[in-house]
């Protein structure tokens, strides 16, 4: 560091950051002059979101500089949460309201020539992730900085994230998002570069005491580089980290020999290798494939960020017994999984601790959040595959069975099959590493997401766990959701309202004050502006369908929208086909019948994982209802379809604040949460759904009443399952006129849709469409007749946003906090 006699030097030029709004035009203007090189004769709107971008990010920087200090100093436990994903979306508008600067920025804008608006959709949104899983990351980043927890994010720096998705003649098209181009929120640490070895072999050694060392050798290396993201919390100056690792060919593995003797492709070959392990965001959600690239990502991310960690652990000087004293890390779902078994590696391998102890050290350390209970998405690796990859990894992953296993004979002598049960290995061909076996072993906790999940996982995939461990290792946190983003970001007009009522912006960091506005359902002045906030925010997602589809809707109809993955379980199948129910009802009408129907917009988005070929058909599907629907002259407003392209988080933004209804309709006890449910309904919409995830504990919340639930309940799931595969099985008969209606070809071709149609009538209806389409026609018809009585509608509205505290990410966090990594805030001395 600097010393002592030139600190007065130093302090004087320490940079400030802009705080007027004079100072952020100097900023703005001096990063597009100098830093991008323009000037006002070529300053487009990009250029000036640059300009804005980096004024911003140069204020984060001070307060992540500072933060940093004050947490390294702090000498306080530190929480590490391990995300594969991190859904980030946008960050200017983000920094602007979390900063408190966004009226500066905006005014600033406006006298260089700009509206902020144009500025901030300039941005290319930073989609590192599926859907929910990632998204809560980002969340919960979002609400570790603003409650001041010292904690960083560790993830990978894909150069690609998840792919941009096009709607080609009614089928999903995807283009590679590579989003790199200018990202002024990463600053690249190329001082902070680890070694990652992958491949090789293990050899057995006695050191100078006699005692047996495990030394991996061989194989490759490959650099693991540092990129740093500021995470500013909400009115406080704690700046986060997210750290994000790229993949490099390492320096002492380029061969220069081959460079220089002419070999230059091979060298270069050698380079594309290494950077091919963060290059793409596998775009699976819900569903694991097993492939080599991904395992490699995994542990070259695991590997790094424990590295670093470890490193900054042994700065204290404290020793090895303090480290779950010190650091918490948080497994996001079973990906991380492998860093159980570094962690371990490192304290034996390389530090030379002994086995129990390293392990008791490793279980403090780790929690570990599951979030699906589909089979299909349970992660399981082949042991030849890791065998090859990572050759230690597997033996100790062998020896923390061959221990558990142990104690479970010991203690569970009579239940012979249970080892087979619980083991971390799979004995099938070939044999698989059940990696959320492994995270549970080396864990101290284990969470589920919702109430119902949680209960799902204690009773079916982990039961013989409960029983091994006994029930208290296992927990709940229910998800939640960031105000900031959700509400203030994107409804700011109603955000605004809430605040004018509650007397200023303190619902935004503490939730549950939104109570109060049920004080203010007889508030006719309230009210009103409440509905013309609703409706402005329709016509601007009605603005957006014009532009993007073409098709103009009223936005006095009921919006009702659907909007996540494409996944068989989450049942766009069930909507669809309840839409075309609604059309052929439509046709079958005299016009004097039609007049007494609510107009309804039906509106999907969402990405299919481009290998899902259902999934893509159930897309072709909604396109092709809607190309038929929208053009027919008997129809006109009583019905529109909507497919919106490429959904995601800045479009959430838009489409969110605009339902009147929206669709979380999963087979009951498979969405383990759901989080787009609790946006939705923050917004002031309402919801049908089924009993399932969250939707549960959001009903208990706001009451019955204000909700629209329909079909069977998960604990029936299973039999109905089991009696549709012994040929129990009736069509539902309003659902056999829709699929006539396909058949027929009303919607074209009727072979593309027979695979679809098949899964539900002769493949045993998985996912229970049939089962519960009636009751999800009949549930629709309430929300139509519920919606005619406009003021009754509000009042629902009103009333569910009032009482949606729980649903806070900060509520999550506080829990998580308290629960699982026992950790303190460490708030700046302000
Ligand atoms: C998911 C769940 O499917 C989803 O219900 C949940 O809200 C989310 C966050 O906990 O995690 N699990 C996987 S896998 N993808 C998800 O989005």
């Amino acid at each position: 560091s600097i010393p002592e006699g030139q600190r007065e030097a130093w302090k004087k030029h320490s940079v400030q950051g802009f705080t007027t709004k004079e100072q952020f035009e100097d900023e703005t203007v001096r990063h597009i002059e100098t830093t991008l090189a323009r000037s006002l004769f070529n300053c487009d709107e990009l250029a000036a979101y640059s300009g804005a971008a980096l004024a911003f990010r140069d204020r984060l920087i001070i307060e992540w500089n500072r933060t940093q200090q004050r947490q390294t100093f702090a000498d306080q436990k530190r929480v590490y949460y391990l995300s594969l994903e991190f859904l980030m979306g946008r960050a200017l508008d983000n920094a602007m309201l979390n900063v408190g600067l966004k009226d500066v920025a905006r005014a600033g804008l406006k006298d260089l020539g700009f509206r902020i608006e144009d500025v901030i959709s300039q941005e290319h949104d930073a989609a590192l992730g599926n859907g929910g899983l990632g998204r809560l990351a980002a969340c919960f980043l979002d609400s570790l900085a603003t409650l001041n927890y010292p904690a960083w994010g560790y993830g990978l720096r894909y150069r690609y994230g998840i792919f941009k998705q096009e709607i080609v003649d009614g089928y999903q098209v995807e283009i590679p998002d590579y989003w790199l181009d200018f990202n002024p929120w990463e600053f690249p640490r190329h001082d902070i570069t680890v070694d990652i070895q992958f491949y090789g072999s293990v050899r057995r050694e006695k050191d100078e005491h006699g005692k047996t060392v495990m030394i991996w050798e061989g194989g490759e290396i490959v650099d693991a580089v540092a990129y740093d993201v500021p995470i500013p919390g909400y009115g406080t100056s704690t700046t986060n980290n997210l750290r994000l690792w790229s993949s490099k060919a390492s320096k002492g593995e380029f061969d220069f020999q081959k460079f220089n003797s002419g070999e230059y492709e091979g060298s270069v070959g050698d380079q594309q290798r290494a950077e091919t392990i963060s290059a793409v965001l596998y775009p699976n959600d819900n569903l694991e494939r097993g492939k080599e690239l991904r395992l490699k990502q995994q542990y070259f991310w695991c590997a790094a960020s424990l590295f670093d960690i470890v490193r900054r652990f042994t700065k204290t000087k404290k020793p090895w017994s303090k480290f779950p004293d010190m650091v918490a890390i948080q497994l996001n779902d079973t990906h991380p999984a492998l860093a159980i078994v570094e962690l371990q590696r490192i304290l034996v391998d390389i530090e030379g601790l002994d086995w129990a102890e390293a392990w008791r050290i490793v279980q403090g350390t780790f929690g570990y959040t599951n979030h699906t209970v589909m089979p299909e998405a349970l992660e399981k690796w082949s042991v030849p595959l890791m065998q090859n990859l990572l050759p230690r990894h597997l033996q100790i992953i062998y020896e923390v069975n061959a221990q558990f296993l142990q104690y479970v004979e010991k203690t569970f002598p009579k239940d012979r099959d249970m080892l087979r049960r619980v083991s971390i290995i799979e004995e099938s061909q070939p044999k698989m590493v059940r990696m959320a076996f492994l995270a549970t072993i080396g864990s101290h906790k284990v969470n589920g997401v919702a109430e119902l999940h949680s209960d799902l996982i204690r009773t079916t995939i982990f039961k013989d766990f409960v029983t091994i461990y006994g029930p208290d290792k296992f927990t709940n946190v229910t998800n939640g959701i960031t105000p900031r983003r959700w509400l203030h970001q994107a409804n700011p007009r109603l955000s605004e309202l809430i605040a004018s009522k509650l007397g200023g912006y303190n619902f935004l960091t503490d939730l549950t004050k939104l109570n109060k506005l049920e004080n203010f359902l007889d508030d006719a002045n309230f009210k009103k502006e409440w509905q013309e906030i609703k409706h402005a925010n329709k016509v601007r997602l009605a603005q957006h369908i014009k532009d993007t589809t073409g098709v103009s809707v009223n936005p006095k109809a009921l919006f009702d929208i659907q909007v996540k993955r494409i996944h068989e379980y989450k049942r766009q199948q069930l909507n669809i086909l309840g839409v075309i129910h609604r059309y052929l009802t439509i046709k079958s009408m005299s016009p004097e019948e039609r007049k007494k129907l609510a107009p309804r917009v039906s509106i999907f988005g969402g990405k299919a994982a481009p290998g899902y070929w259902m999934a893509k058909t159930v897309i072709h599907l909604v396109c092709s209802v809607g190309e038929v629907v929208n053009n027919d002259k008997d129809v006109g407003d009583l019905l529109k379809v909507i497919y919106i392209e490429d959904y995601n988080v800045s479009k959430a933004e838009i489409i969110t604040p605009a339902s009147d209804i929206s669709e979380h309709i999963s087979t009951a006890g498979t969405e383990a949460s759901g989080t787009s449910n609790m946006k939705f309904v923050l917004n002031g919409g309402l919801i049908i759904g089924t009993c399932d995830g969250a939707n549960i504990e959001i009903t208990r919340e706001i009451g019955e009443s204000n909700i629209f639930l329909f079909g069977n309940l998960a604990e029936d799931v299973e039999d109905l399952r089991h009696a549709h595969n012994y040929g129990d099985f009736q069509l539902d008969p309003d659902l056999n006129k829709v699929f006539e209606a396909i058949k027929g070809g009303r919607f074209g071709d009727a072979g593309r849709f027979s695979a679809l149609c098949n899964s539900i009538t002769e493949h045993g209806d998985y996912y229970l469409v049939s089962d519960d389409f009636n009751s999800y026609i009949k549930t629709h018809e309430l929300v139509d007749e519920a919606f005619k009585d406009q003021e009754a509608w509000l009042e629902k509205c009103i009333t569910s946003v009032a009482r949606m505290g729980f649903f806070s990410s900060d509520r999550c966090i506080q829990e998580y906090a308290e629960m699982i990594w026992n950790v303190e805030p460490l708030p700046p001395k302000e």
